[in-house]
């Protein structure tokens, strides 16, 4: 009678380290590389698809407004070294920039938001790197989905003829 082979005898354990692995791998290389056009997980709520389109607009109308308690909008896209400007009254909607997540805030590094706790108008803010970079109102953020953010994208097309279908979340 022949034995089993060793994969076997050795327990279910051990035979699955593999593709668990590589399934750990896969996941990671899908957070990593968005595909061009497609899925994409949303990021306090906003999809580079769902997101108002700012890539063709000048600096005027690139503000967030805000007041008790949502942003409007609260889900922008704007080119790499563009900026954007928060117009609202910080002191009863402090910004910070971060993620909500399952009940919590987290931060984000490399997030160039800052934190604004009074004033009405955050000034014009830098967005130097590509990715999607979350804010929230510090009061309401769970109390009322006081949240958003803003997706610097790369399009293939070079931002020349408007197509948005093709675009990255990363430097080639
Ligand atoms: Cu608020």
């Amino acid at each position: 009678m022949r034995s089993p082979p060793p994969s076997r005898r050795s327990g279910n354990a051990e035979a699955r380290r593999p593709p668990r692995r590589a399934r750990i791998l896969a996941l990671a290389v899908a957070l990593a590389l968005p595909p061009p056009g497609g899925a994409e997980a949303p990021v306090n709520g906003c999809t580079v698809r769902d997101a108002v389109d700012w890539l063709y607009v000048g600096p005027t109308p690139r503000h967030v407004d805000f007041a008790c308690c949502a942003y409007a909008p609260p889900c922008v896209k704007i080119r790499p070294g563009r900026t954007v400007r928060w117009l609202g009254d910080f002191t009863f909607h402090p910004l910070r920039a971060g993620l909500v997540i399952g009940g919590g805030t987290q931060s984000q590094p490399g997030n160039p938001i800052p934190a604004v706790d009074s004033g009405t108008n955050s000034g014009q803010i830098s967005f130097a790197d590509a990715g999607s970079w979350g804010f929230y109102c510090n009061f309401h953020w769970a109390t009322d989905a006081m949240y958003g953010a803003v997706i610097v994208a790369l399009f293939a097309d070079g931002f020349e003829t408007q197509d948005t279908s093709e675009w990255s979340l990363v430097f080639p």
